[in-house]
């Protein structure tokens, strides 16, 4: 389809015509964003019917990525731009006097994961569709994103994410593919004509509704889909019998159960609470996906026994893990094949990706719960986990091994392990991630199932974190290097030629402050506050967990305050501090970490001593699109998680790509962007995994030593709970006790001497401009290294075995 202006202008006004009768003239800017998203969605349809056609034929394996989580943001912006006609639609507009940036900030985030592993899924899809792999989202379609947070008086206040109350102008409803979703109820055994098949009865049948939505390549012919499972009563919204009894409440109480099941996402990004509702929103979602790929796939007449040659399933953490139960449900109870083929065939298709070591976060079910809601499902996993035991005795003779592996044990059911025992393959998300599996966490499955072990480090799409949150960096560097880089990104290594080049560096330089001026205009025009462009910009932006560390930035912080009261002359340049970060609304001392740190933000705004050389900023409900526009912004990343705690991280690789130095430990994929950049254009401090490691087995640590030999530990103690913060002194007495009566299980202290020697260290660097500039152009170049379109294509190529 060639479109040009003048095509695109005529196309939008008939849009507006069509959709709302109206003219640009009269239409409100919501119209007209809703009409240009309409008109850019018809200008992919076609490409996704060809696409469609095209591996309904089955010519290709199909991948589909299983996820609890996408947290893919706007797709405004980012479709236009791989549709090619960003920047022809933006001059179309303004000929008509619209501002097309001013359209792409009107449309509602879809918020429909909690952090890293929901906007990997997001970043995923948008490589496998621009590196040309037929690959596919299944999840669901909740009522409800992420909460949105509101700052009330320093505290975190969570509002319902009403995300599709003005529509949703890019899904679209497929009433026609609905499947139907089976829960409780009871199994029995038939025996006949010698062969053995279970009759499910009295149970509850969910209705599963998908919603497609286009996820288009980048300037290439594929557009690939992300369907969302919606969950609706069965042709009956009332159950009319009671209604007719006049018990109008019971009569609408079953709709209400069965939409619950894709009203909310879960806001919580590792503690579990083993919330039946979570099980069923997992099994729904599984069962109806697999449903559908199995009905697809029995279109094609291929034999189902090689169903592993044409479909691939990625488990995006153990969340869909009982998808290894349901496949083997459906080929050994729906298609008659044998238990032995239904395995060979179920482990083929199914490979599981791990994104956390927290043993918190391992999902595990109660037996009686699990056996309740899925009875046939649990008649699998009992099977599978017999099996799965006598083949560990009979290699190991050994029971104590037995009893640690089962998937079924002590009264749960494992997830984890039941996602490993049926995938062919498991990966952790980044070396060192990967490297503690194998050793500790999952050692024993490592020692039976060797062959099954990779890693994949993790990668963001270079399309979204730099092309179109970054355009004018992304022009220079067209103009340095040319734009190749766009679709091998591995090429912008070629901007080391340019690390020294004075004339690089100085336009690089004016970008990061234009970028900074625009954020600090948006700022004050939205919020109110003014920030120095010219100050530099820290940026911690992620989850609030004590693993990540807020906590030790926010000590940093206030030692510096403390420093500059004492010395009002302290040569130091102008910082702001930005955070971003939401806590699970259970998670008492995350949101407590809020508090504190918008309770320094006003102790340091309201001092005049010092409210010129620091800032503290939190960003009040952090999401996709506003990480777009801080990211550019930012000169320093902050990733300073206890190492061995942060599986990879996403947001280092996005800002590294922006051009900001990191500040780190050697975390997670830090380690490998210290490897990339060399250990002289990254700040990397604090305890090293064997260290973590050792003091976690000694239980040595004593975070009171800290406290005692270290004055400054023990001014900023001693002021949280002593009323000089301007609060209640027992505000942040639960804080207090965490870090010394509860011994610091992340470090904080132990780690903040050098983590006070790095800032400095910084503070210093950032003086030498050729220097830093230099350092910031070095990590750009390597960046490339860590698009996901990289990542995307080891799991074709390792995982799901795809020849390109
Ligand atoms: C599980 C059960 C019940 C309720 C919630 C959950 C749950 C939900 C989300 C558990 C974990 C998550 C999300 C985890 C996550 O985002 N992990 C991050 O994944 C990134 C992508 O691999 C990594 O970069 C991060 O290091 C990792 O923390």
């Amino acid at each position: 389809m060639r479109i040009n202006k003048e095509s695109f202008k005529s196309d939008f006004k008939r849009k507006l015509t069509t959709l709302y009768a109206e003219s640009i003239r009269s239409a409100s800017n919501f119209h007209k964003y809703y009409a240009l998203a309409s008109l850019v969605k018809d200008y992919s349809s076609e490409k996704w019917m060809n696409s469609n056609d095209y591996y309904s034929s089955q010519k290709k394996k199909q991948v589909y990525y299983f996820s609890m989580e996408f947290l893919i943001g706007r797709l405004l912006g980012s479709n236009l731009l791989n549709l090619g006609i960003r920047d022809l639609c933006r001059e179309a507009l303004a000929e008509l006097d619209i501002n097309l940036d001013e359209l792409e900030e009107l449309e509602h985030d879809a918020g429909l994961g909690n952090g890293g592993l929901g906007r990997l899924a997001a970043c995923f899809l948008d490589s496998m569709a621009s590196v040309g792999i037929a690959g596919h989202g299944c999840g669901i379609r909740y009522d409800y994103g992420l909460f949105e947070q509101k700052i009330v008086n320093g505290y975190q206040v969570e509002i319902p994410d009403n995300w599709l109350k003005n529509g949703n102008v890019w899904e679209v409803r497929r009433e026609d593919k609905a499947v139907v979703v089976k829960f409780g109820g009871k199994v029995t055994p038939v025996l006949e004509n010698d062969t053995l098949t279970f009759e499910h009865t009295d149970y509850e049948a969910v209705l599963a509704i998908p919603y497609d939505t286009p996820i288009v390549g980048y300037k290439n012919n594929t557009v690939n889909t992300l369907r969302l499972w919606s969950a609706e009563t069965i042709d009956k919204d009332f159950d009319l019998d009671s209604f007719s009894k006049g018990e109008y409440t019971k009569a609408v109480e079953h709709k209400y159960s069965v939409q619950s099941i894709s009203q909310v996402l879960y806001p919580d990004d590792t503690r579990i609470d083993g919330k039946i509702l979570r099980l069923k929103q997992q099994y729904f979602f599984v069962s109806a996906g697999l449903q559908s790929i199995l009905r697809t796939f029995r279109k094609t007449r291929k034999p189902i026994t090689k169903l592993d040659e044409y479909i691939q399933i990625q488990i995006n953490d153990t969340h869909p893990a009982v998808a290894v139960a349901e496949l083997m449900r459906i080929l050994v109870d729906e298609e008659q094949v044998s238990w032995d083929d239904a395995w060979r065939i179920t482990t083929n298709v199914m490979s599981y990706t791990n994104h956390t070591i927290l043993t918190e976060a391992l999902e595990k079910w109660p037996i009686e719960l699990f056996k309740k809601l899925l009875p046939r499902i649990f008649m699998i996993i009992t099977e599978i986990n017999e099996r799965f035991c006598k083949k560990i005795y009979e290699k190991y003779n050994d029971l104590n091994l037995v009893h640690d592996m089962a998937i079924v044990c002590d009264g749960y059911v494992k997830m984890a392990f039941l996602a490993i025992v049926g995938s062919h393959s498991v990966n952790g998300v980044a070396k060192l991630h990967t490297q503690i599996l194998k050793e500790r966490e999952l050692n024993n499955f490592y020692k039976f199932f060797p062959q099954k072990f990779n890693n994949k480090t993790n990668g963001i799409t270079h399309r979204r974190w730099l092309l179109k949150s970054n355009p004018e960096l992304s022009k220079l560097i067209n103009k340095t290097i040319g734009d190749n880089w766009i679709t091998e990104p591995i090429k912008l290594i070629n901007l080391l030629a340019y690390s020294k080049d004075k004339d690089f560096q100085d336009k690089m330089y004016e970008i990061k402050q234009a970028n900074k001026a625009e954020f600090a205009k948006y700022f004050y025009e939205t919020h109110g506050i003014n920030i120095d462009p010219n100050s530099i910009f820290d940026v911690q932006v992620k989850r609030l967990h004590a693993y990540k560390r807020q906590l030790l930035n926010v000590f940093n912080i206030l030692d510096l305050y403390y420093r500059l009261k004492e010395n009002p002359n302290l040569d130091i340049v102008p910082r702001t501090f930005f955070f971003g970060a939401k806590a699970a609304p259970g998670y008492y001392l995350a949101k407590q970490t809020i508090k504190l740190i918008n309770t320094v933000a006003d102790i340091i705004d309201k001092d005049q001593a010092v409210n010129n050389k620091i800032k503290v900023i939190f960003l009040e409900n952090y999401s996709v699109s506003l990480a777009e526009k801080i990211i550019p912004c930012a000169d320093i990343s902050e990733q300073i998680s206890t190492t061995t705690k942060e599986a990879s991280g996403t947001g280092n690789m996005k800002l590294m790509m922006n051009g900001a130095i990191t500040i780190a430990t050697l975390d997670g994929a830090n380690v490998e962007i210290c490897d990339q950049v060399g250990e002289e254009n990254i700040i990397i401090f604090g305890m090293k995994k064997d260290e973590v490691m050792e003091l976690e087995k000694t239980k040595r640590y004593n975070s009171m030593d800290y406290y005692n030999s270290d004055p400054r530990i023990k001014r900023i103690l001693d002021n949280l709970v002593n009323g000089s913060l301007g609060v209640s002194p027992s505000e942040f007495a639960d804080i207090h006790k965490y870090l010394l009566a509860n011994n610091d299980e992340f470090f904080v202290l132990k780690d903040f001497a050098a983590y006070l020697d790095a800032q400095n260290k910084i503070d210093e660097l950032y003086r030498n401009q050729d220097k830093w500039r230099e350092m910031s152009i070095v990590n750009i170049a390597h960046s490339g290294a860590f698009s996901s379109d990289n990542t995307i294509k080891k799991y074709a190529r390792d995982i799901w075995r795809i020849n390109q």
